[in-house]
């Protein structure tokens, strides 16, 4: 029953949190100023779907949609490392492909042990013994762990069978299915006995194959009458369809032509996902099996429609699933047709089948944009680093936020904002649209020195060059201009007692 199958849910999935790095000093007798020894914190645990054949079904996750994996533990003082999160691993079927909530596919798991990252977890913050350097001698700071990933994900089961049987209810399809594999699926007089696909493997002479019979068709099933065409996705892996067409039914308006027109139709109807391979439906291979030849008439009404629909060039088969007649011609043929579309597909270099999400590359630089606020410009820094780096910052602690500022301004930030016309207290955003930070920008993070130029060169000296002398000299003393101006506001700021810091320990920074 459809109760225990399931091949499409929609799973929420999380990875853990990175641990907090920790700040701490050394204490020992004798010895009050051991140095920084706060240890990083552990990184967060992925969630993460593998292929396990065991698995048919992704009921279990209809039954409970959200996954998270644990978070990482935060270090400790005394060297001591946050353990990681451990990785929740989910298993799914054979053939499930993943979508992100636009529908777009992120990957197509086949292959027994095939793992995809669904949500990885955070990394740990630094620990102030590992943001210890010869210049920064005792951080009275570490860094924050960052949030897991977070997303809904789309899983779709498509089964993956060599041939798929479609056609009206109680044409015969699991029949077929029953006596040319050892599957053993529900039969019955009644139409929808089949709820979900049933594969069975094939053996024909040397060749194996699977075979998967659909839920009935019927007219208007694209408009979700009966089933629908839900179902239909189990074929878009098949390379080869087979028409099973009841010769037998005593239904009014039905006859195999246009039984066989009326699938054609729905089949049309359906969108498939083109990136998961193969040719379009309408273009796959088809065979048409007349069934029930053990029933006189039907037989009859077979030999004779079987002329106009070779006429149409197709491959039909008179067969009986219940008398075992032309059944051992049909798995033969089909084999030939699956040997045939393998090696169609080997030929086309089988285009891997692992469709994975291009994970932005990007991971160096980064890019200022100038918008448009009600009536101020503001300056947004795109880039997947300094978004980390603001993550990673615990803006309570001055010399956490100075840490970020230096980090910021070796990528060159600073001048980028300059030359994006950037003045001291412009509105500096970073990080993601919806959950940016946002700054007030004080440039004193630069030395006057370091503005002069790119290092090795001297205004003095340098006539050439874009800038005339003039314009450097201009451009220099507006920037030195801008740093006096945001040390004195600073100033005023720190005599006014608008800073204080949270946690004062006694460290020497000669920083
Ligand atoms: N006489 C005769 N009856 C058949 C033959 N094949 C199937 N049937 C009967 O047709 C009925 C429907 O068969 P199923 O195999 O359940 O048909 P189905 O196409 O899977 O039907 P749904 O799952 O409802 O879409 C059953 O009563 C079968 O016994 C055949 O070759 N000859
Ligand atoms: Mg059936």
């Amino acid at each position: 029953m459809a109760t225990n199958f399931v091949d499409r849910v929609v799973l929420h999935v999380r990875g853990g949190h990175g641990g907090h790095g920790v700040a701490s000093v050394h204490r020992e007798k004798f010895k009050p100023l051991g140095g920084p020894d706060g240890g990083n914190g552990g990184k967060g645990g992925s969630v993460i779907l593998q292929v396990d054949p065991q698995s048919t079904t992704l009921l279990e996750y209809h039954h409970s949609p959200l996954r998270s994996a644990p978070n990482g533990r935060p270090g400790a003082g005394d060297e001591r490392n946050g353990a990681d999160g451990a990785d929740l691993v989910l298993p799914v079927p054979e053939g499930t492909v993943v979508k992100d909530s636009r529908g777009e596919i992120l990957a197509d798991l086949v292959g027994a042990g095939r793992t995809f990252v669904a949500a990885a977890g955070g990394r740990g913050g630094l620990g102030n013994k590992a943001l210890a350097s010869p210049r920064r001698k005792a951080p009275g700071f570490a860094l924050l762990g960052e949030p897991g990933d977070e997303s809904d994900i789309t899983l779709e089961l498509k089964t993956l069978a060599d041939v798929a049987l479609i056609g009206y209810p109680s044409a015969g399809k699991s029949s077929l299915v029953s006596v040319m594999s050892a599957a053993k699926p529900k039969i019955a007089d009644y139409p929808f006995t089949t709820l979900v696909p049933n594969l069975g493997v094939v053996t024909a002479g040397s060749m194996r194959y699977t075979i998967a019979d659909v839920p009935g068709l019927i007219p208007g099933a694209s408009q979700g009458k009966g089933l629908g065409l839900e179902f239909l996705r189990h074929v878009e892996r098949c390379s080869v369809l087979v028409h099973v067409v009841d010769c037998a039914t005593l239904e009014p308006g039905r006859d195999p032509m246009s039984d066989l027109d009326v699938i054609e139709q729905e089949l049309a109807e359906y969108v498939a996902d083109e990136s998961l391979g193969g040719k379009p439906l309408a273009e796959r291979t088809r065979i048409v099996v007349l069934n029930k030849a053990d029933v006189p008439d039907a037989l009859e009404l077979a030999e004779m429609v079987k002329p106009d629909l070779e006429a149409r060039g197709l491959e039909v088969h008179i067969v009986s699933a219940v008398a075992h007649t032309g059944l051992k011609d049909l798995s033969f043929s089909l084999a030939r047709h699956v040997q045939h579309a393998r090696e169609e597909i080997e030929a086309a270099i089988a285009p891997q089948r692992i469709v994975v999400r291009p994970k932005a590359v990007d991971d160096s630089g980064f890019s200022i944009r100038k918008e448009r606020q009600g009536d101020e410009d503001v300056f947004r820094i795109v880039g997947e680093r300094p978004t980390r780096w603001v993550r990673q910052t615990d803006f309570t602690n001055d010399e956490a936020v100075g840490y970020l500022a230096d980090r910021l301004n070796r990528l060159g930030v600073e001048d980028e904002l300059f030359k994006a016309g950037a003045v001291p207290g412009s509105t500096v955003l970073i990080g993601p649209a919806d959950n940016a930070v946002v700054f007030d920008w004080e440039p004193t993070l630069t030395t006057g020195a370091e503005l002069l130029g790119p290092r090795g060169t001297d205004l003095r000296l340098d006539d050439g060059g874009r800038a005339t002398r003039a314009e450097k000299r201009e451009e220099f003393h507006r920037r030195k201009d801008a740093q006096r101006e945001a040390r004195e506001e600073l100033d005023a700021e720190r005599k006014a007692g608008l800073w204080t810091d949270r946690d004062p320990v006694e460290i020497d920074g000669d920083d």
